[in-house]
């Protein structure tokens, strides 16, 4: 029987050379191909070692580095289950995660092994290693004493690969359930459509515990044996310097913006570049054109979600047509539905819907949730609003769930609401996206006292950022004597958009 584990796809793209560079990073450090082999084959002994059940969870909150990076490989040649973690989150809301996934086994960085392994061992989890960005800690420590080589386990292509939490519009985050043919069915056709080609090589400047930095950056380089320049965080001079040695880029559009801002960005620095590629939040229009003029390149803007990977794109070959996220991908049904359901003509607005292999196989221990968001044939409703041209591209033009993107990060206001609402004096609030500079929207809140109470807008921020990952904290807050609402009794965020919308213009 064939083995669908997208570790054994990932392998059997490496180069015949081993010895060849498959990494490397800003330090000067350089692995082969041959270590990617090995060390995923030594931590996925470990894990084997360890006889954890079918299906386990691997919880990993780390800093980026490539054993992170190797631990995820090793996590899916072992069969089991990988769970990333942001490292902005904070204990209340690991706590949450780790309850909710149940994995078991936590990694952690050493100066966070205090608070993770007690919410960890309270858990009753009794498998909790700490890795370090320096390449130290008891994980790596443990792999020291493992074998070499590791047969790959085998796996069904629906069996579980990934987990991603992603946060709902009410109540807390849900796991998004991705598997092995979710992915490689998404890197494959990738590969394709973006012509990666010999001799590509990929600067991995974005986190890995998301679908950008984690599936399409990372699936993208191993599924076509390409090397990659791998920076262990987003820093726009690091990115000049490599540039003249790399083909790809991959960025969420505040990387692009950033970038711009770099007077030494230029045609030359770009010139060995084939491709950059935006997504994760809408890339504005005088990005993409700002870009195309100080580069010569056209930046291919594409759609995707942790639920469901990559959507849509630009063409590689063909017109990419800035302000739009270009065509639903082979094997990717798409379709803009109207609000009862009905199909729509061309440049109406409407709900995106999508079907195919892509598409994940729900949300973790909640089925009502997962039936709730697929219609009676199958379509996910992906909570974005678009419409398709004439020509049949696909611009996204809202959202129908309550959710800020800032600086290609998810801020769903009803958790950040949640938390204003319970702090003492606190009437209601509402947390709105406004437009910025640099993150394309952040949060603002505004808050409203009970009677008497005196709040303090400062004293609220500082509670949130004891509670919050720090890309959650609204950027402002005002505290107003009430929230404007509709005749339902709604607030009308709407308005609260429009009051604030010039808050941070010009700000740099
Ligand atoms: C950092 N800060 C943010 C922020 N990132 N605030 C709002 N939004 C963000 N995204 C704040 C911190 O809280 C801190 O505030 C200050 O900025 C500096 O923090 P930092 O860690 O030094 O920031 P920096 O390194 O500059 O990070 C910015 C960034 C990062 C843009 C490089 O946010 C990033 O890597 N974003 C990429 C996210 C990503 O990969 N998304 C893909 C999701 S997948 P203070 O007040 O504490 O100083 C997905 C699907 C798909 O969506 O289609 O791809
Ligand atoms: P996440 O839950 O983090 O996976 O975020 C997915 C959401 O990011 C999508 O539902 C979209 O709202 C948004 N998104 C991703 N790519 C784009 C894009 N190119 N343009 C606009 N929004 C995007």
């Amino acid at each position: 029987m064939k083995n669908h584990n997208l570790f054994a796809a990932l392998r059997a793209a490496f180069p015949d050379n081993l010895d060849e560079i498959a990494v490397e990073t800003e330090n000067g450090l350089f692995y082969s191909w041959r270590d990617l082999e090995r060390a995923s084959a030594m931590l996925a002994n470990l894990l084997k070692s360890l006889q954890l059940p079918e299906g386990s969870r691997i919880a990993v909150q780390v800093d980026k580095s490539v054993e992170a990076m190797l631990l995820y490989l090793a996590t899916l040649r072992a069969g089991y289950v990988f769970l990333p973690l942001n490292t902005a989150y904070q204990s209340g809301e690991i706590e949450y995660f780790i309850g909710n996934a149940e994995p078991a086994v936590v990694v952690c960085s050493r100066k966070n092994f205090g608070w993770v392994s007690k919410i960890a061992f309270k858990a009753g989890i009794l498998n909790v290693f700490t890795l370090d960005d320096n390449r130290t800690g008891s994980l790596l420590d443990r792999a020291a004493q493992c074998s070499d080589r590791h047969e790959v386990a085998s796996r069904k292509a629906d069996d579980l690969a990934a987990i991603l939490y992603t946060s709902g519009t009410t109540g807390r985050s849900k796991g998004a359930m991705l598997s092995h043919g979710n992915m490689l069915s998404n890197a494959l056709v990738l590969k394709d459509y973006w012509a990666w080609q010999p001799g590509d090589v990929l600067i991995h400047a974005l986190p890995i515990f998301h679908v950008h930095g984690l599936f399409v950056a990372l699936h993208g380089a191993l599924i076509n044996g390409s090397k990659m320049i791998w920076l262990s965080k987003f820093d726009p001079r690091l990115v000049l310097e490599k540039l003249p040695e790399a083909t790809v880029f991959m960025g969420v559009p505040t990387l692009y913006v950033r970038l711009l801002a770099e007077p030494g960005l230029s045609r030359e620095t770009c010139s060995n570049m084939r491709l950059f590629v935006a997504g994760s939040a809408p890339l504005l229009l005088e990005t993409f054109q700002a870009w195309q003029e100080r580069t010569g390149h056209t930046i291919l803007e594409r759609y995707g979600m942790s639920e469901t990977a990559m959507l849509t794109s630009n063409p590689y070959e063909g017109e990419r047509r800035g302000g739009t996220v270009g065509f639903a991908l082979p094997g990717v049904t798409l379709r803009v539905q109207g609000d009862a359901g009905q199909p729509l003509l061309v440049g109406e607005i409407g709900g995106i819907e999508v079907k195919g292999p892509n598409v994940f196989q729900g949300y973790w221990r909640m089925p009502e949730k997962t039936s709730e968001e697929f219609t009676a044939d199958g379509f996910f409703k992906t909570g974005d609003v678009g419409k398709i041209d004439e020509r049949g591209y696909i611009s996204i033009v809202g959202r129908s769930k309550d959710l800020i993107i800032s600086g290609g990060y998810n801020v769903y206001p009803a958790e950040i609401e949640a938390c204003i609402n319970d702090m003492q004096g606190v009437a209601e609030s509402a947390l709105v996206g406004i437009p910025h500079p640099d993150f394309g929207e952040v949060g603002v809140a505004l808050v409203v006292g009970k009677p008497g109470a005196t709040l303090q807008a400062d004293q609220i921020i500082a509670v949130l950022k004891s509670m919050l990952a720090n890309f959650k904290i609204p950027k402002k807050c005002f505290v107003v004597s009430e929230l404007p609402r509709n005749t339902m009794g709604k607030v009308q965020k709407n308005l609260l958009r429009d009051q604030y919308k010039a808050l941070f213009v010009g700000v740099t």
